[in-house]
């Protein structure tokens, strides 16, 4: 009888980062061919039709593949990190400090870089400015549920 299964039970990425992993049939066959993936919530990580999944949010999902007949499945588990967005400071909080950091770039007093920069540019424009402070603002100040 035909097996399929993934190596890596578990996976884990953060928001806006790809994965892919081919599962493994025993014995051997090619039988991924037209075979279907799917993910169990597309808001946290969708997955195309050649396996490779993009992380949405954070969270957890079921990615499986299913043989073009149906006769074979494979599950694995995605985590998602929900990365470090709005965590300028990267001590695990979002709070007043990452606001005051972003406040300072944004104003031009204390210009942020590399991981700190990222962070701060909470809807990945590539920019930090009044946008993501505002969200940020928003976030700390309870106003809004996310970031
Ligand atoms: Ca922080
Ligand atoms: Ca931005």
């Amino acid at each position: 009888m035909q097996r399929l299964y993934f190596i890596e039970e578990q996976a884990e990425i953060s928001v806006g980062q790809t994965y892919w992993q081919d599962p493994v049939c025993y014995p051997s066959g090619s039988v991924l061919e037209d075979a279907v993936w799917t993910s169990s919530d597309e808001t946290v990580a969708v997955v195309d039709q050649s396996g490779v999944v993009t992380a949405q949010k954070g969270g957890n999902v079921e990615i499986k593949v299913t043989t073009a007949g149906g006769e074979l499945e494979a599950v694995y588990q995605m985590n998602i990190a929900d990365g470090a967005k709005g965590d300028i400071n990267g001590d695990g909080n979002i709070n007043l400090v990452d606001l005051m950091q972003c406040l300072n770039h944004v104003g031009r007093k204390e210009l942020l870089e590399g991981e700190a920069l990222e962070a701060a540019d909470i809807n990945e424009d590539d920019v930090v400015n009044l946008v993501d402070l505002m969200r940020l603002l928003n976030y700390v100040g309870r106003k809004s549920e996310t970031l």
